[in-house]
């Protein structure tokens, strides 16, 4: 049977006459049956990638692409006088993740089934991902947002675990999502762990839910905000759930498998994503010894030739320490194995950095991670070096050998195929479609580099990406930009080191040229997408000062026809992919030292966008790969900013009372003009964080970024030159494929 017929049958209907919500749940259905009919990837060592985040987005098109099915849906769906994009809206985004932690998870299991390795990932099955973001006001309010539909992506299976707390046991449920891998025959699953019990009418207004009521509340929400005891309490709930569920199934898929669980670390690996996953460690030996019969050294021994752990940050207060007394109240079973552990290291090792638990009664959980797993990776060149010689340091001088880097990449099926499909056509014509499979081979492209017809053709197809996100805009925010303008765009999580601070100051920047009758030579949009933890306040002033500086601009028609900021509402993949075809300059600004990685940096340059950057994560990297003249650097290096930390003499108030330019753009925050527009609380705040504080030294870089990014305008306007750069960055975005990261993982760390 076709499947033009497929989808009549399934629909019931003529195609024509079936509305968008219709064809979507036919499209889910097909996609589903295909995918159960095929058989799951095989081989003797299996991973299981443990994650408490799987940023997945939404499913329907990607899986249509890897199935080989997504252009003639498309053309199935144009005949009958319905849009695959209309279509694709009707689907709820799965926002199962904070940001780049977890979409990187997502982007590996596409590689993973993509290289056909034997790998499932296993997480949890929020009913709630990460909160939608409102603006009333100039202002961040959240709101729950619920994914999981009659018909969604999730396959309830038989799998259940009796998971013990101290004062109760929960009864679990595994859900299973597919994942076909790209042009494969096999697929993967994703498990998502559940209870039963939950109850989405403990929800009250916003995000704000009884913490308490674990049976109630264990899967509600990705994250909560964990500001007090109660949250943090349900974080360690929601750990050992998760990985009490993995330990189990690993342990029953093994032994199903028939394998010696002596052997155990012959035929699995686990890779332990940041350390929300690290009670597996001690989860296992305590399995091992109380149900296994091993002794205390044999398990530790299988155990830690098993797990691998990989470290996203060096934020020290993202860094886990959980206070004993919090585990004693959650999981006592796992505290004389955590003891023991701990023991262990004391009698080996004399400096106390090391050990597990410190003298404040904390367990650091990325030190069992490093003592008691096989391999330890950073995300980027710059990051594992940062580890190895400072964060990490005495870790790193005990066990050398486990050190190692694997930088981050993205799917291209995702973050090229789909959002930016008429640049892969082009390229497809170009280069032929051979980078899909080696991406490296997108470097054929620099044959082209001085062909002014492909270099017009290049600015062209960025032309409609910019018409198809001004379409976007206009219909999800009334909001009007201007497709011949410069698009300069920050996506990312709102935090301080990301400095989205600093970018609203050349904002204020520029307004007042405008003002002061410097004209840009071309209008510039400067887009932001972000949320802000909604317990971190700081964070959340940034947004309203942003959002302020929109309505001032906004309303100001000696500036707006030159200058349009504009902050998209509920920042998500979905947005993501519409936004990243469209940018000319990706703004990749965090403080040297701070970004472990970043993807989004990769995502823009493939998409042909130039970074504006530090040397910070991967974009160092990237300037590597492109060279000097198709990336703008700036600011201070990361060994500069480290020995600013260590010696304690960066001084924000210095450089605003000594540079009257500085204290002027910051001045601003609290000007008249802002003051009338915006909470007067809020603004202030900022101020004075800004001026007495600066932890992550935006004030230190500002003004080589203004200049910086004066440069990238003035040479925008050379459309030949700056269109081979956008080249440049695409040709060389090859190595940033996750299927290059992948194959890493696996010839390094898993062996599968
Ligand atoms: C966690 C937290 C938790 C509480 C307080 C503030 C805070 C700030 C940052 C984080 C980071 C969580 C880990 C994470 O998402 N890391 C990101 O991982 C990406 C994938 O490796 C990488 O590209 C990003 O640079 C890195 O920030």
């Amino acid at each position: 049977m076709s499947l033009e017929e497929i989808l009549k049958n399934k629909l019931g209907k003529e195609i024509s006459s079936a509305s968008d919500a219709e064809i979507y749940t036919a499209l889910l259905n097909i996609t589903k049956e295909k995918m159960e009919g095929m058989e799951h990837n095989t081989g003797n060592r299996k991973l299981y990638y443990i994650s408490a985040e799987f940023l997945i987005g939404k499913l329907l098109s990607n899986n249509l692409i890897n199935l080989g099915m997504f252009d003639e849906v498309r053309e199935i769906l144009a005949k009958n006088g319905h849009s695959i994009t209309a279509v694709e809206e009707v689907e709820p985004e799965p926002s199962l993740g904070n940001g780049g932690l977890g979409r990187l998870a997502a982007c590996f299991l596409d590689s993973i089934a993509t290289l056909g390795l034997n790998g499932d990932g296993v997480g949890l099955n929020y009913h709630d991902g990460l909160f939608l973001q409102k603006f009333v006001d100039n202002k961040q309010y959240e709101e729950k947002n619920p994914w999981i539909t009659d018909n969604s992506w999730l396959t309830r299976t038989d799998v259940s675990f009796e998971v013990p707390f101290k004062d109760f046991t929960l009864k679990s449920t595994m859900h299973d999502i597919d994942v076909p891998g790209y042009h494969q025959s096999k697929c993967n699953k994703l498990h998502l762990f559940d209870i039963d019990s939950v109850d989405e009418s403990i929800i009250r207004d916003g995000i704000n839910f009884d913490k308490h009521d674990i049976g109630k509340n264990l899967t509600l929400f990705l994250y909560p905000d964990d500001s007090d005891e109660a949250g943090h309490l349900l974080r360690i709930y929601q750990q050992y759930f998760m990985v009490s569920n993995a330990a189990q199934l690993i342990i029953r898929e093994a032994e199903s498998r028939g394998v010696d669980l002596y052997r155990l670390h012959e035929h699995v690996c686990i890779q332990i994503n940041d350390t929300h996953p690290t009670m597996v460690i001690p989860e296992l030996i305590r399995i091992l010894t109380q149900q296994k019969g091993f002794n205390m050294d044999t398990a530790i021994d299988v155990v830690r030739k098993t797990c691998a752990y990989t470290n996203h940050t060096i934020l020290a207060e993202a860094l886990e320490k959980w206070p004993i007394s919090y585990l004693e109240k959650v999981v006592p079973q796992l505290l004389p194995i955590i003891y023991e552990l701990d023991a262990r290291i004391r009698r080996e090792f004399s400096d106390e950095r090391v050990y597990i638990i410190d003298n404040q009664n904390r367990v650091h959980m990325a030190h069992i991670d490093i003592h008691f797993g096989y391999a330890v990776n950073g995300v980027a060149a710059l990051h594992t070096e940062i580890l190895k010689n400072s964060e990490l340091r005495p870790f790193y001088d005990i066990y050398p050998e486990k050190f190692n880097n694997k930088t981050n990449g993205i799917t291209f099926r995702r973050w090229l195929v789909h959002c930016n499909h008429e640049l892969s056509e082009y390229l497809n014509e170009l280069i032929g479609p051979e980078y899909m499979d080696n991406a490296e081979n997108l470097e054929k492209l620099l044959a082209y580099k001085d062909d002014e017809k492909v270099l017009k053709k290049l600015r062209e197809i960025k032309k409609d990406a910019k018409i198809e996100l001004k379409k976007y805009l206009k219909h999800t925010q009334n909001i009007d930009i201007d497709e011949n303008s410069v698009f300069d765009i920050q996506i990312k999580r709102l935090h301080e080191y990301k400095r989205q601070q600093m970018n609203a100051l050349y904002a204020i920047y520029k307004y007042k040229e405008i003002k002061k009758g410097n004209l840009p030579k071309r209008p510039i949009t400067m887009i932001f997408g972000a949320k802000a933890a909604p317990a971190y306040t700081i964070a959340k002033d940034i947004i309203h000062l942003i959002l302020c500086l929109q309505q001032l601009v906004e309303n100001d028609p000696s500036v707006s026809p030159y200058l349009k900021i504009v902050m998209v509402e509920n920042y998500n993949v979905t947005k993501a992919e519409k936004l990243i075809p469209a940018c000319d300059i990706s703004e990749q600004i965090s403080l040297a030292s701070k970004e472990a990685s970043g993807t989004g940096n990769m995502k823009f340059m493939l998409n042909g966008a130039v970074t504006l950057g530090t040397e910070d994560g991967a974009n160092v990297e990237i300037h590597e790969l492109v060279g000097d003249d198709n990336i703008y650097i700036f600011g201070k290096k990361s060994e500069d900013v480290i020995k600013l930390y260590e010696t304690g003499s960066y001084c924000s108030a210095d450089i605003y009372n000594n540079d009257p330019e500085v204290e002027e753009l910051v001045d601003f925050i609290i000007s008249k003009e802002l003051i009338r527009i915006g909470d007067p609380m809020n603004l202030c705040r900022l101020y004075k964080e800004i001026v007495n504080k600066d932890w992550f030294m935006a004030l230190l870089d500002v003004k080589d970024y203004i200049k910086t990014k004066e440069q990238m305008l003035n040479d925008y306007e050379d459309e030949l030159a700056w269109s081979k750069k956008a080249l440049v960055n695409i040709a060389k975005a090859g190595f940033f494929s996750s299927d290059r990261t992948i194959a890493e993982y696996n010839n390094d760390i898993w062996h599968l």
